[in-house]
């Protein structure tokens, strides 16, 4: 028997065993979750203010976030949670969407990854860095 087909047959087993673990072994709390909801959430960023409106929002485990960011600004503003890999800049006077599944339960930020300046807003210095809101995810109770 040549290399190349201990090599081919060393993929297969690999391959096939990858397979079988993953349809046969692997623990219903490690399977991801669905729950097949759509939840569409919209998230704006007031004119001249540097917040998240609304400042925070829920959802489930396993949702489906359709999520639509408004820039009310004449700057440019980002969205970006890390958790879920989000991260688009929002231009100005621009509105984006953004799709993604909560996968794990928590609390996760939502901020601007785009240096945007800073002002006054009723006589409090915000900012760039002010502009973060909160994302719950509730965890997801499995049935079985
Ligand atoms: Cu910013």
């Amino acid at each position: 028997m040549n290399k190349y087909a201990l090599i081919i047959i060393a993929l297969v087993v690999i391959v096939a065993g990858g397979i079988v673990y993953k349809s046969f072994f692997v623990a219903e709390v490690d399977k991801p979750i669905s729950t097949g909801i759509v939840r569409e959430i919209t998230i704006t960023a007031r004119e001249n203010s540097w917040l998240w409106d609304p400042p925070e929002f829920e959802a489930n485990q396993g949702d489906t976030l359709k999520m639509t960011i408004v820039n009310e600004d004449e700057y440019d503003h980002g969205f970006a949670i890390d958790a879920f890999g989000v991260s688009q800049r929002v231009p100005a006077k621009a509105t984006i969407t953004v799709e993604f599944v909560a996968t794990q339960p928590g609390e996760f930020p939502y901020y601007c990854s785009v240096p945007c300046g800073e002002g006054e807003v009723n006589g409090v210095k915000r900012g760039h860095f002010d502009q973060v809101g909160k994302m719950k995810v509730r965890s997801a109770v499995r049935t079985q």
